[in-house]
């Protein structure tokens, strides 16, 4: 018994190391070298970059089947890379629907490869009626509605404007090892919805109002 105690805590051990790289954790000699919140309406790194207001501030965006891009040059040594997006999901997102309504899908990258590649769904979960998405997992798992948002009642933009409840906003935070000098974080979505009445974009889009990538010795 004794024996198998040992072997579990070191496997508990290591399954925590792992997990904690992706843990919202802010290590105490980060260096940050970029930062945008969007309030000083700054696109100078972003590609097909736009910025619109949302919910009294300004925010990057909206997109629907899109792609943004933030590439930043001449980083100094390092050995961790830390990336924290906000990301503002509007409207009527439909998680693992399909195939008329989804699959709902964002994700994020850094350098090609994805660190969240997820269905999200703003629908609400009654016992008859429930829209699953994958996040906090990648694309394939379910779980409930808006699991690990941030904050869930917010107004829609477009097909739900004014509603509450019809944004839901996640901050997404990962930490992976890089050791390059420079780094490309992009961000996008694949959604999709068949049989509609108004444009794809009033009906379900994603915009930002936070982007922040940090180092660690
Ligand atoms: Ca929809
Ligand atoms: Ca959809």
């Amino acid at each position: 018994m004794k024996r198998i105690g040992w072997y579990s805590l070191i496997f508990l051990g290591l399954i925590g190391g792992l997990t904690a790289c992706q843990e919202d954790v802010e290590p105490v000699d980060a260096v940050v070298v970029y930062e945008n919140d969007f309030s000083g309406e700054d696109l100078g790194e972003v590609r097909n970059g736009r910025l619109r207001s949302f919910d009294g501030g300004t925010v990057l965006g909206n997109y629907n089947n899109e792609e943004i891009a933030v590439q930043v040059d001449n980083l100094p040594s390092h050995k961790m890379l830390k990336v924290t997006v906000d990301v503002l999901l509007h409207d009527s997102w439909d998680g693992n629907a399909g195939p008329a309504g989804g699959p709902d899908i964002w994700y994020l990258k850094v350098d090609g490869q994805a660190l969240v590649n997820a269905t999200f769904s703003n629908q609400p979960c009654l016992s008859t009626w429930c829209l699953s998405q994958s996040y906090p997992d990648p694309y394939g798992r379910h779980h409930d509605p808006k699991t690990d948002a941030l904050e869930t009642e917010l107004p829609g933009l477009c097909q739900y404007a004014d509603s509450i409840g019809w944004t839901t906003k996640y901050r997404i935070s990962k930490i992976i090892r890089h050791q390059e000098g420079q780094v490309t974080l992009v961000c996008g979505d694949k959604t999709v919805q068949q049989h509609l009445n108004s444009s794809q974009i009033c009906d379900e889009s994603w915009s930002l109002s936070k982007i922040k990538v940090s180092l660690v010795e």
